[in-house]
């Protein structure tokens, strides 16, 4: 088994930056995230139910002389972004960290010069949000050496604009919110309507698989803005503002088979978090099982985000001992899914996961562990 590798991303950023800049004036560590069910149904005005994990990204920064950011991000280079300009010429790595600047100078918060050390623990295009996590850790960064206070709704709504508007890709709120609003031991259960947060404890016998695929996607490459844009047409015709309100049966009249099916996976994964969170509250493991199952199942046939890889280490963790559910995890197309498995079976679970999948010559990797807490800044 792989034990989740927290920490070592911040004991690296910190020897780094110590070693090139000085000692920091603030450190932030941004978690990733899974989701347990309400999968694409956030920009649906829907419902969601992640989890943070204890694996994330962390950014030391200092303060310096002059008019722009010096950046170095572990694994991806260094980089200059200039504040009057921060877009202009910088590389694709970077443009989730010139879209913070960009989102800052738009909604009027001033942004001083300063030199910024990354790294992470998160693997990259794997479903488990870290774009949103280095976006929440370098806006948690930016306004605290501003001096600027900022609520977790607020810096949520600045990372998906980063996303949506400087990045290109037409996320919804659940992965920044859950990384700047989550508690430790707890499911965040969010109504993306109104961005009312609700904190459920998950019984501690039961921890949080991350089942790793080994394979990789892009949420910009196009697929997951189809999805949005079929719901956006399916509530159109249905004459509803969003699938949030819209009726199963009027969703199964509609004439578009490709839309009859997105629309449909929408109502009823909504309805679904609300089972699974009745079950958490219950430590009802039968009905978490089905409710995970049925969730896999319509991600597969009706929204058609998941892959052969997702398919096969979803069969084969619930196949696994000590396993209560599992289902693919995220945008889709490619990286991780999620088991809920109890806690004494953890070394046994993941045994047999890692030996029961294969998919090419992707090989899996398994992290274990309790829910974590949201993004944390250090000064
Ligand atoms: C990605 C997006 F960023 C989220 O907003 C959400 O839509 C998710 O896919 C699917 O539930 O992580």
């Amino acid at each position: 088994m792989e034990a989740t590798p927290a920490g070592d991303a911040r004991t690296r950023v910190l020897t780094r930056h110590a070693a090139t800049v000085g000692t920091p004036h603030v450190i932030v560590n941004a978690p990733g995230r899974v989701n347990l069910i309400g999968e694409h149904t956030d920009y649906n005005d829907g419902y969601v139910a992640p989890v943070a994990l204890a694996m994330g990204t962390t950014v030391a920064a200092s303060r310096i002389t002059g008019d722009h950011l010096r950046v170095t991000a572990a694994g991806f280079g260094d980089t200059v972004i200039n504040l009057a300009d921060p877009m202009r010429d910088v590389p694709e790595w970077a443009q989730h960290i010139a879209g913070c600047v960009a989102v800052c100078a738009h909604h009027g918060k001033d942004v001083v010069a300063s030199a910024l050390t990354i790294d992470t623990d998160l693997p990259v295009g794997a479903g488990v949000s870290s774009s949103a996590a280095l976006e929440i850790a370098v806006l948690s960064a930016l306004a605290s050496l501003a001096g600027h206070e900022i609520t977790p709704t607020a810096i949520a709504r600045l990372a998906q604009k980063v996303e949506n508007d400087w990045v290109g890709v037409p996320s919804g709120i659940m992965d920044p919110l859950v990384i700047a609003g989550a508690r430790a031991g707890h499911v965040m259960v969010i109504d993306c309507a109104d961005l009312t947060m609700t904190h459920t404890p998950i019984n501690d016998d039961i921890t949080i698989a991350v089942l790793d695929t080994g394979t990789r996607r892009r949420l910009a490459d196009g697929a997951y803005g189809d999805r949005r844009d079929a719901c956006e047409r399916a509530a159109a015709t249905l004459g509803v503002a969003s699938l949030r309100t819209a009726d199963l049966d009027a969703v199964n009249t509609l004439s578009d088979p490709l839309l009859r099916r997105r629309a449909r996976h929408v109502v009823t994964e909504n309805a679904r978090v609300h089972q699974l969170m009745a079950a958490v509250a219950d430590g009802d493991t039968a009905t978490m099982r089905a409710v995970m199952a049925a969730g896999h199942a319509s991600l597969r046939d009706d929204f058609e985000v998941s892959s052969p890889a997702l398919d096969a280490i979803v069969t084969s963790a619930v196949a696994a001992p000590g396993c209560v559910g599992a289902r693919m995890t995220g945008g889709g197309f490619a990286g991780c899914a999620v088991a809920l498995v109890h806690r004494e079976a953890t070394a046994a679970f993941t045994t047999a996961v890692l030996d029961g999948y294969a998919s090419g010559d992707h090989r899996a990797r398994v992290w274990c562990g309790p829910p974590a807490a949201g993004v944390t800044i250090s000064t």
